[in-house]
């Protein structure tokens, strides 16, 4: 087994991404002219200094030129899903790691809808993935997402642990969750953890000063960092806020 490379995307620790999988996740309905277009995420993601940009496969492929010129790190997500199929929640594998490694990613990404009647699915999918990406010694991120019949009528400060735990048995080197807006929870999700590094998603865009707030709770309580999107690139000034942001991880 390789040692697996996290300094490309984890600096002192911490982490900042951007992640923009939501034209496939969500649809365009998320874009407003500019954010549109993946050359301009790339511009926000060299400028605001992430440590990462994540992509599926066809934009890591088309826009191979400027990510690379760009020297943000890729990270590719291996599945995904749009939002108007119903039913119990499934992400299927969409690109392999050897593709991904083809396409200059530095880590990958997973979705697992834990709780889902396809739960058995997609952790078969990923530990077939985990397993190919750490020969390899790239790092593996698993968003992990409590959601499905199963995931219904149980807490969601016992959830995000459970999430956070998930990630530390199935191999994951950065677990990916949405906070639930409970520091003492948060603290116990990474506990829960241990040397998983948790990273909280950033949610639908909301006021700045609410969200650096967020940011600020997210890294006292132990989180390593996010991924943020829709509130970075459907901000009027997406560098400023980045900055900001890049504060509060890092200190600077
Ligand atoms: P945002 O910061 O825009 O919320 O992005 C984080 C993310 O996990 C994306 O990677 C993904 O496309 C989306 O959220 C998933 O959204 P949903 O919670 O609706 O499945």
């Amino acid at each position: 087994m390789k040692k697996i490379n996290l300094n490309k995307i984890i600096k002192n620790g911490k982490m900042m991404f951007l992640a923009y999988d939501q034209g496939l996740e969500h649809g365009p309905i998320e874009f407003k002219d500019k954010n549109a277009n993946p050359s301009y995420i790339i511009e926000i993601a060299k400028k605001g200094k992430f440590n990462g940009i994540i992509f599926q496969k066809g934009i890591a492929e088309k826009y191979s030129k400027e990510i690379k010129k760009s020297k943000v790190p890729l990270i590719i997500k291996l599945n995904g899903k749009t939002n108007i199929r119903k039913g119990e929640p499934l992400s299927i594998q969409i690109c392999s790691v050897e593709e991904a490694l083809d396409l200059g990613a530095v880590a990958v990404g997973y979705t697992i809808y834990i709780g889902s009647e396809y739960e058995p699915v997609m952790m078969e999918e990923f530990a077939k993935i985990e397993e190919k990406a750490h020969k390899a010694g790239i790092p593996v991120i698993a968003w992990i997402y409590p959601r499905g019949k199963g995931a219904k009528k149980r807490k969601k400060s016992e959830l995000m642990a459970y999430a956070g735990r998930t990630g530390l048995e199935i191999g994951a080197d950065i677990v990916k969750l949405n906070y639930n807006g409970n520091e003492k929870d948060l603290a116990w999700t990474v506990k829960s953890a241990g040397k998983t590094k948790v990273m909280i998603a950033g949610g639908i865009k909301t006021d700045e000063k609410n969200f650096l707030k967020e940011v600020k709770a997210i890294i006292k309580a132990g989180g390593a960092g996010i991924a943020v999107g829709r509130n970075v690139w459907q901000s009027k000034d997406p560098i400023e806020l980045s900055k900001k942001i890049r504060k509060v991880i890092f200190g600077k």
